[in-house]
């Protein structure tokens, strides 16, 4: 009896276990990725965004314009290990095929900024103090820190390409179109409120019209520190980690560095206001997570994880037991080896 105790009480998720909350902005894969139906309400399509990102389920979910976010959670303390990323965070970036030897690397990038909270006062809730992962830009000119934007609801005479109306803090006022692709309401369908405001971080425009004549985009990635900004795996690059985040980064809200032991929250956030031609505006889009080293959490000894390893860890039934298999070698709960 014992023992089944301590397996239950060790056993840990590596991956999301929760969504709280999913506040996208308006934008073209909004009320579509997830899919809104009449009747949702926050709980409802926070649920639909638990199903497409919790676990291993890899479903992508989409954070609409500039400050649209989804906070998720584990159900552990993801530890921050000393010299080692500590979680890695998917989203569908890719490189474009065009690009010549030499050249930036660009494709599909669509910069989120990464929150981490850790449940200071034990209630499981993110209720806790939060900090943001300073990335490559934190030293940019270009990057506005408390940066606010507010969208407004269309009417049914709104024309397209005026479509989603916003104003910010810098003093302009700009549109998200309607395309000609994404015919549903870009509004989240399920928000009562007429504006939706969101505050944080904004980065620099990163796509270029490389055509010249508005038929190509370049999205340029950014060094490290964002979600959805290069590929989840890079075979032919192992030694980037560019979607793997180390909780060292974390800033306090006076982007003073601060030293956390580890983290329960994560906030992920789209962090640019861009709307490239057809291509439509730029939106974070998030698929899951994963705590990269699950073993230090349930207080046992594994191998260390070897930085350029990207391997994807992954848990195992197997007759009713869980099991965490990482590079081909089955993990018990307990972290001993199975076999
Ligand atoms: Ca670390
Ligand atoms: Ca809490
Ligand atoms: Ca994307």
């Amino acid at each position: 009896m014992e023992t089944i105790l301590f397996i239950l009480l060790t056993a840990v998720n590596p991956y999301i276990s929760r969504v709280f909350e999913y506040r996208p902005a308006p934008g073209q894969f909004i009320n579509t990725l997830p899919a809104y139906e009449e009747g949702d309400t926050d709980e409802t399509m926070a649920q639909k965004a638990e199903e497409c990102i919790a676990d291993d389920n890899q479903v992508l979910v989409s954070l609409g314009g500039y400050g649209g976010y989804v906070l998720f959670g584990f159900d552990h303390e993801v530890l921050n290990v000393e010299g080692a990323y500590d979680m890695k965070i998917l989203g569908n970036a890719f490189y474009s095929a065009q690009l010549k030897e030499g050249e930036p690397m660009g494709g599909s990038s669509e910069p989120g900024i990464v929150m981490v909270s850790r449940d200071d006062n034990g209630n499981g809730l993110p209720d806790d103090e939060w900090y943001e992962l300073a990335g490559s830009e934190e030293t940019n000119e270009q990057t506005l820190f408390n940066y606010t934007i507010t969208y407004y609801r269309p009417d049914a005479d709104t024309p397209e390409e005026e479509y989603i109306r916003w104003t910010d803090s810098e003093g302009q006022t700009g549109y998200i179109p309607k395309n000609s692709y994404h015919r549903q309401a870009y509004y989240p369908e399920w928000i009562e409120s007429d504006e939706m405001t969101f505050t944080g971080t904004r980065l620099r425009n990163n796509g270029i019209d490389t055509s010249g004549k508005g038929t190509y985009y370049v999205l340029y990635c950014f060094d490290w520190g964002y979600a959805d900004n290069h590929p989840n795996e890079l075979k032919e690059h192992p030694e980037q980690h560019a979607s793997e985040f180390d909780i060292d980064w974390a800033v306090d809200k006076n982007r003073q560095k601060v030293h956390l032991n580890g983290i329960h929250f994560v906030k992920v956030y789209n962090a640019v206001n861009q709307v490239c031609g057809w291509l439509g505006e730029t939106s974070t889009e998030i698929m899951g997570a994963y705590d990269m080293h699950p073993e230090a959490a349930s207080g046992n000894a594994l191998p260390a994880i070897s930085q350029s390893e990207t391997h994807h860890p992954r848990k195992v039934i197997h007759e009713g037991r869980m099991y965490i298999e990482r590079n081909g070698t089955y993990y018990t709960p307990t972290g001993m080896v199975a076999e």
